[in-house]
């Protein structure tokens, strides 16, 4: 069991509109003092999906490109890339984003129903994340939305080898409607079928982030909070900003004697090389 906890924030999402929920950051200020201050309360790593200048989700590059360097220029975390984008966004712009050269991204491992759209994830758009990752030297971190997908990522390692650094890790995206419920039991029954080495967090979504959290530190696994899974702090209690969530998360971890690691820790978890800034031209390691 690791001895630190890794938090991550994913702060924005492209789900909720600015107009429903105000807190949400948007403009590149916005998203650069939520980062700064999130770092200073205990999270190493910012999963990022960019919104455009009219606060829509966007994949439109240069603007993906000056959300990174804002971030960089003023935080020490580990930028990860949302290839997610929002279900209406087509595979090649979600591809496109990896050329903003992240230290990570995200890797869905399977189409899942979210809520009443589909979340498309096919198996060659999987392999092609993978693949391209591993050439540009940019750490994969595998989203799973449902046991099957485990399944898929060990098919995808055993025929296209490790990602970039060597070291898997998992993101279980827990309560997603379509997806696998956010409860202890989901959790456990995710654990046998991880691949061996490999690190976990959980994240859960609306009113399971609580529980999951406590699972996920109960059973030695990290953790991803932030107002793209969670816009309730408790019941009929909005969330006021990402800050709140953080420090939760931070807290929750110290009780459990499992301390937010650092950035440069995280950089270290995850593989990623101290000061690297996902521009490698790296070589696949298989
Ligand atoms: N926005 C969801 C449709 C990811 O960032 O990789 C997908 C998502 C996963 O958030
Ligand atoms: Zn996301």
């Amino acid at each position: 069991m690791s001895s630190g906890t890794l938090v991550t924030l994913a702060p924005t999402g492209a789900e909720s509109a600015k107009e429903d929920v105000p807190a949400l950051p948007v403009t590149v200020e916005e998203v650069v003092a939520t980062a700064r201050d999130c770092q200073a309360l205990g999270a190493a790593v910012l999963h990022l999906h960019v919104r455009g200048t009219d606060t829509r989700p966007t994949l439109d590059l240069p603007r993906v490109r000056e959300v990174v360097t804002a971030v960089r220029e003023t935080t020490d975390l580990v930028v990860q890339l949302s290839t997610g984008g929002a279900v209406t966004d087509p595979a090649d712009a979600r591809l496109a984003v990896l050329d903003a050269a992240p230290d990570a991204a995200s890797l869905s491992l399977g189409t899942v129903n979210f809520g009443r759209d589909v979340f498309y994830n096919p198996w060659d758009l999987i392999v092609e994340l993978h693949t391209r990752m591993q050439q540009r030297g940019i750490v994969p971190e595998y989203e799973v939305f449902d046991l099957g997908q485990l399944a898929t990522l060990t098919r995808l390692l055993d025929r296209h080898g490790l990602p970039h650094g060597g070291h898997v890790h998992v993101d279980l995206v827990m309560g997603v409607p379509g997806g696998m419920p956010g409860s202890t039991a989901a959790l456990a029954a995710c654990l046998p079928a991880l691949p061996p080495g490999a690190t976990f967090a959980a994240t859960g979504v609306g009113r399971t982030s609580l529980p999951v959290m406590l699972a996920a530190l109960s059973a030695g696994g990290h953790l991803r909070v932030g107002m793209e899974d969670t816009l309730t702090y408790a019941p009929d209690e909005p969330v006021r900003d990402n800050a709140q969530l953080v420090a939760r998360a931070a807290g929750l971890a110290r009780i459990a004697q499992r301390p937010p690691l650092t950035p440069p820790q995280a950089r270290q978890l995850l593989g990623i090389p101290a000061g690297a800034v996902g521009t490698a031209a790296q070589p696949a390691r298989s």
